[in-house]
């Protein structure tokens, strides 16, 4: 398995990181357009591997021809949010570099599947597989195991309990008009509507919704990298593995959730081949209404785009 991370950053390292940690590669390739960063970064990392026994090489590149037959391709290049800003503020800078970088992957490893973690997430993902031209179960976006994650934390605190036993499942867009499921999130097995009361849970969800900017916030020179690259990590695992994990991913619809020529979060079954099978599930009027509203909000940022 060889890996490709484009964008030695704070996400983009980090994912190579914990690449490296969980063994995850016989070969990762970190790319950057700064020149001597992602070497140094790949070379830090490939030094730290005999001490935690993983025998992933890592190396850095300026120079796509490093990437040749790549497996998969993590691409997280492009600018991150900092105070004031949306993410859709990002789109037209980051679709441009977007297209570039997929351009040159499409080159150099024609099979290579595509994680893609740049924002407007959903409008990155649509760009590279337009770009690409790979069916829709090879390009996929990672944010909703990410706003998972995030609503799974904040359940946990407010029941002090182990978010291991917390379940939970964000759709839609990773914007501000995601949606978080409540019906579908239990805590081992139980209704969560069952253990809190309903306006701590639309607390909960609030801060979901705005669980990236609550990160800007804090930062303000950039957005959240750790939970991010967690994330995408599961992923990058579920698809190295052959794992078949239901994990809420950006894919392409053509029909599904009776959404059509769209991009947005819906829970799929992860493996080797990436996207292999959308989880349909029975939504309320509400919950599709939501879904919906979601999934015009990429629909529009779409129709804005310029490649
Ligand atoms: P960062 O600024 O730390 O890193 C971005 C890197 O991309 C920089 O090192 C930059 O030199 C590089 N880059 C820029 N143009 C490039 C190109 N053409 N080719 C190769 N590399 C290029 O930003 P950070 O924090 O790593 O975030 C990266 C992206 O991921 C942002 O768009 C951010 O909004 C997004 N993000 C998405 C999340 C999600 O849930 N999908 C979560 C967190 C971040
Ligand atoms: C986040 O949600 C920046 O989209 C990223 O933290």
């Amino acid at each position: 398995m060889k890996i490709t991370v484009v964008g030695a950053g704070n996400v983009g390292a980090s994912v190579a990181q914990r690449i490296v940690d969980k063994s995850l590669a016989r070969e990762l390739v970190l790319i950057d357009v700064i020149e001597g960063m992602p070497q140094g970064k790949a070379l830090d990392m490939f030094e730290s591997s005999p001490i935690d026994g993983s025998d992933v090489h890592a190396i850095g590149s300026n120079d796509y021809a490093t990437t040749v037959n790549s497996d998969l391709v993590v691409i997280t290049s492009g600018i991150a949010r900092k105070p004031g800003m949306s993410r859709d503020d990002l789109q037209n800078t980051n679709a441009a570099i977007v297209k570039s970088v997929t351009e040159n992957i499409v080159k150099y490893s024609p099979n290579a599947l595509i994680l893609m973690v740049a924002n407007p997430l959903d409008v990155m993902t649509y760009v590279a597989m337009k770009v690409s031209g790979h069916p829709r179960n090879r390009v996929i976006g990672m944010a909703g195991v990410l706003d998972s994650a995030r609503f799974r934390s904040f359940i946990a605190e407010a029941l002090s309990v182990s978010v291991a036993d917390v379940q939970a499942m964000v759709l839609g867009g990773h914007g501000d008009s995601m949606v978080p499921l409540v019906r579908f999130t239990t805590v081992a097995g139980i209704p969560i509507t069952e253990l809190l009361p309903k306006e701590t849970i639309d607390n909960i969800v609030k801060r979901t919704r705005n669980g990236g900017i609550e990160i800007v916030n804090y930062l303000k020179t950039g957005s959240a990298y750790y939970a991010p690259s967690a994330s995408t990590v599961q992923m990058v695992e579920a698809i190295v593995k052959d794992k078949k994990r239901i994990l809420p991913s950006s894919v392409w619809l053509e029909g599904e959730y009776n959404l059509k020529g769209v991009i947005v979060g819906v829970p799929i079954k992860l493996g080797a081949s990436g996207c292999e099978e959308i989880i349909q599930l029975s939504l309320t009027d509400e919950e599709q209404s939501a879904l919906e509203k979601s999934a015009n909000d990429v629909r529009e940022n779409i129709a804005k785009l310029n490649i």
